[in-house]
C-alpha cells in the first residue's frame, strides 16, 4: 500500500483496488520508464531532420555519457546546431503544439457558432445575447437594427478571419494596455494570425532556417501571445457567447461524485461542444426513463479535466476529479461510458475500460483512441448525437458487476463559475474595491494557479501547499484548469475556506462571500486572468507588469502549459515553473529566459 503518489483522499483506496484488480496506471508505467533521458531533460537532443538524431555531450551527463565507449562527444549537431539553437527550437516547437491545441479548440467554438447562426445545428443557441453584441462591436461590426443570428454569423466570421489574417494584429490585442502593446510593438511580436505564428514557428525551427536563439524565443513568445490573447480567448468568449458566461455556482468535487444507484456518464477531455449536448440529453424525460427500466434511479453526468471545469462554471455540474484521476474513474467499476473528445486523455484508457464493464467512446475525428469505440460527433446532429451517447450508457448499466465497485465516498462542496464579469459582480459591479484592497495593503496581490498534474510529483500536493501559503500570506488566488480541480478536491474553494486565509483577505472573502481561491474555468479560460489584469492594469493606467501579479504552474505537463507559461512571461506576468522545462542544456536559453 503506498500512498505518497496523490493527496486526493477519494483517490487512494482505488490505488489500492487498481492494484487488487491487475490494473496497469499511469504511475507503474512511469516507474517503468526508469530514469529519464539525460540529453532529452536537458533539451540537448534534435531530431529535427534524418541526418540525426544528434545527441551534444554536457557537464551534467551522467560520467558514462561522457568519458569511455558509449561517451557523446559531439558540441555540435551534424548541421552545426549549437545548444542554443537546439533548446531553443525544442522549446518553440513545443510552445507552437500548445498553441495549436488551444486555438484549434478556439476554431471549433467559432465554427459551432456560425453553424448555430446559420440555423445549421441541433441543440444549439446563443445564450449571452449582450456579450455577442459586445464582442460584435470590439471587432468593428455594425450592431444596430441586426438581430442575434445575424450579428453572430458576423463575428463568426470576423473570428475565424483571426487564425490566418491579412490585417496583421490580432483583435483582443488591442484590449492589452497601451504600455504593454507598445513593447510588444517594440520587440516585434505583436501577434499577427492564430495560424500564422504557429506555421511560422513550425517554418523557423526546420533544420537550416532560425538558428538564432533568441529570435527563435522571441517569435516563441509571439505564438504563445497567439494562443492567450488569440485561441484561448477566442475560445473562452464565444462559449460564453454560445453556452453562458459563467455565475457563481454550488457544486461537488472528486471520484466520490459517482453514484452507485445512477448510470454514471464522465465526459473528458476539453471542447464543451460536446459536453454541452450531452448535458442537454441526460435530462431528457425518454432517457431518464429508459435509465429506471434499466434499474437504475436516473442519470449522472460528471466531468473530468476541463470538460469538467466548463460544464461545472456554466452548469454546476459535478467533478470526478483532475487530469490523474481520469483512468481511477474507470478503476471504480461504476462508469457506464466516459466519453472524451480533445486533449489530455490518456491513450491507457481503452486498456483500463476492457478490465471493467466501461463503455469508452470517442467521439472528434482528430481523436481516435486502441480499444475503443468511435461515435463521430457532429455539431448538425449535435442533440441527437448526444442521445444516443446517452443511451448506450443507459443500456451498459446492466453489464455492472457491483461486486467489482468501489465508490469513495466523501465528494467535497465547493463554489465556482468566476469568470471576470462574475467576479466584477461579486466585488459590487467594478474592480476598485479589490484595487482599494491591494493599495490598502488588506490583499497583498494576487497569483494565477494553472496547469495539470504530473506523475513526477505527489497528485495535488504543490497546487494545494503553495495555494495554502500564498492565502496565508493575503494573497488572493486565481485558478484554472487541473489546478482549481486539486484545490477544490483539497476544500479550498468554500467561502469558508477564508477561515485559513491572512486576517486582509479572510476579511473581504466574509464581506462577499467569497472563497479565497476563485475557480476561473478550463485552461482556456485562463485568458479570463489576462482579461482581469488588463482591466485592473486599465484602470490603473499602468502596464500589467507593474501589478502584484504572478502566475504559477505548479505541476505543469503539456505542451499548452508551456504555451501559458510563455503568454504569461509575454504579457508581463512573474510566472513560476513547479517542475523544470527542458532548456537547461543552453544557459543562453535559462538565462534569456528568467
Ligand atoms: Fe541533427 Fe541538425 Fe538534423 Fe537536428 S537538424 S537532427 S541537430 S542535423
Ligand atoms: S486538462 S492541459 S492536464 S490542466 Fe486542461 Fe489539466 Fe493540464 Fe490537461
Amino acid at each position: 500500500m503506498t500512498y505518497e503518489k496523490t493527496i486526493d483522499e477519494a483517490a487512494k483506496p482505488l490505488l489500492d483496488k487498481a492494484k487488487k484488480d491487475k490494473v496497469e496506471l499511469v504511475w507503474d508505467r512511469f516507474e517503468k520508464q526508469g530514469d529519464k533521458c539525460n540529453f532529452g531533460e536537458l533539451g540537448i537532443c534534435c531530431k529535427n531532420c534524418n541526418m540525426g538524431p544528434c545527441r551534444l555531450t554536457h557537464p551534467s551527463l551522467p560520467i558514462h555519457l561522457r568519458i569511455g565507449p558509449f561517451a557523446v562527444k559531439a558540441e555540435k549537431g551534424v548541421c552545426g546546431a549549437s545548444y542554443d539553437t537546439i533548446v531553443a527550437r525544442n522549446l518553440s516547437r513545443a510552445i507552437a503544439a500548445g498553441a495549436a491545441a488551444h486555438s484549434d479548440h478556439g476554431r471549433e467554438i467559432a465554427h459551432t457558432l456560425l453553424l448555430t447562426s446559420e440555423n445549421k445545428t441541433s441543440g444549439y443557441e446563443i445564450k449571452d445575447e449582450k456579450k455577442l453584441k459586445a464582442l460584435a462591436a470590439e471587432f468593428g461590426i455594425e450592431t444596430t437594427g441586426k438581430g442575434k443570428h445575424e450579428l453572430a454569423r458576423e463575428l463568426a466570421l470576423a473570428v475565424l478571419d483571426e487564425f490566418g489574417m491579412i490585417k496583421g494584429r490580432l483583435q483582443f490585442v488591442e484590449r492589452a494596455p497601451q504600455a504593454r502593446q507598445k513593447r510588444w510593438k517594440d520587440l516585434e511580436i505583436t501577434p499577427r494570425g492564430i495560424d500564422r505564428e504557429i506555421v511560422e514557428m513550425m517554418h523557423r525551427t526546420h533544420i537550416g532556417v532560425d538558428n538564432d536563439y533568441a529570435n527563435l524565443i522571441l517569435q516563441g513568445l509571439r505564438t504563445a501571445l497567439s494562443d492567450g490573447w488569440g485561441g484561448s480567448m477566442v475560445a473562452t468568449e464565444l462559449s460564453d457567447v454560445l453556452f453562458g458566461t459563467p455565475k457563481p455556482v454550488i457544486s461537488r468535487v472528486n471520484l466520490g461524485v459517482l453514484d452507485e444507484k445512477n448510470v454514471n456518464i464522465v465526459v473528458h477531455g476539453h471542447e464543451p461542444i460536446l459536453s454541452e449536448m450531452l448535458a442537454e440529453a441526460v435530462e431528457d424525460s425518454e432517457l431518464v426513463e429508459l435509465a429506471k427500466m434499466e434499474g437504475a434511479t436516473g442519470i449522472n453526468l460528471c466531468g473530468m479535466c476541463c470538460t469538467a471545469n466548463e460544464l461545472l462554471m456554466r452548469r454546476g455540474i459535478p467533478v470526478a476529479g483532475n487530469f490523474l484521476n481520469q483512468e481511477l474513474a474507470i478503476v471504480t467499476g461504476a462508469v457506464e461510458a466516459m466519453v472524451v473528445d480533445v486533449q489530455c486523455i490518456m491513450p491507457s484508457l481503452g486498456e483500463v475500460a476492457k478490465c471493467y464493464h466501461t463503455l469508452l467512446l470517442s467521439t472528434s475525428p482528430k481523436a481516435k483512441f486502441p480499444n475503443t469505440e468511435h461515435i463521430e460527433f457532429d455539431e448538425e446532429k449535435g442533440f441527437d448525437i448526444a442521445k444516443e451517447i446517452v443511451k448506450r450508457a443507459i443500456l451498459n448499466f446492466k453489464n455492472r458487476n457491483p461486486n467489482r465497485v468501489l465508490i469513495p465516498s466523501y465528494p467535497v462542496n465547493m463554489m465556482a463559475g468566476f469568470s471576470a464579469e462574475a467576479i466584477i459582480a461579486a466585488l459590487g459591479g467594478s474592480l476598485t474595491p479589490l484595487i482599494e484592497s491591494i493599495k490598502n495593503g488588506k490583499i497583498r496581490g494576487i497569483a494565477a494557479l494553472v496547469g495539470c498534474n504530473n506523475p513526477k510529483v505527489v497528485q495535488d500536493k504543490n497546487h494545494v501547499e503553495m495555494t495554502k501559503a500564498l492565502i496565508k500570506k493575503d494573497i488572493l488566488v486565481i485558478e484554472t484548469g487541473c489546478s482549481a480541480i486539486a484545490c477544490a478536491k483539497a476544500g479550498l474553494l468554500l467561502p469558508d475556506a477564508a477561515d485559513m486565509a491572512g486576517e486582509g483577505l479572510k476579511s473581504i472573502c466574509k464581506s462577499l462571500g467569497i472563497p479565497p481561491v476563485l475557480h476561473m474555468g478550463s485552461c482556456v479560460d485562463t485568458s479570463r486572468i489576462l482579461v482581469v489584469a488588463t482591466s485592473i492594469a486599465n484602470e490603473l493606467g499602468v502596464d500589467i507588469s507593474d501589478l502584484p501579479v504572478a502566475a504559477a504552474a505548479p505541476e505543469w505537463m503539456s505542451e499548452k502549459a508551456v504555451s501559458i507559461g510563455a503568454y504569461a512571461v509575454a504579457s508581463g506576468i512573474f510566472t513560476l515553473l513547479g517542475l523544470p522545462p527542458a532548456i537547461m542544456g543552453s544557459s543562453n536559453v535559462v538565462e534569456l529566459l528568467t
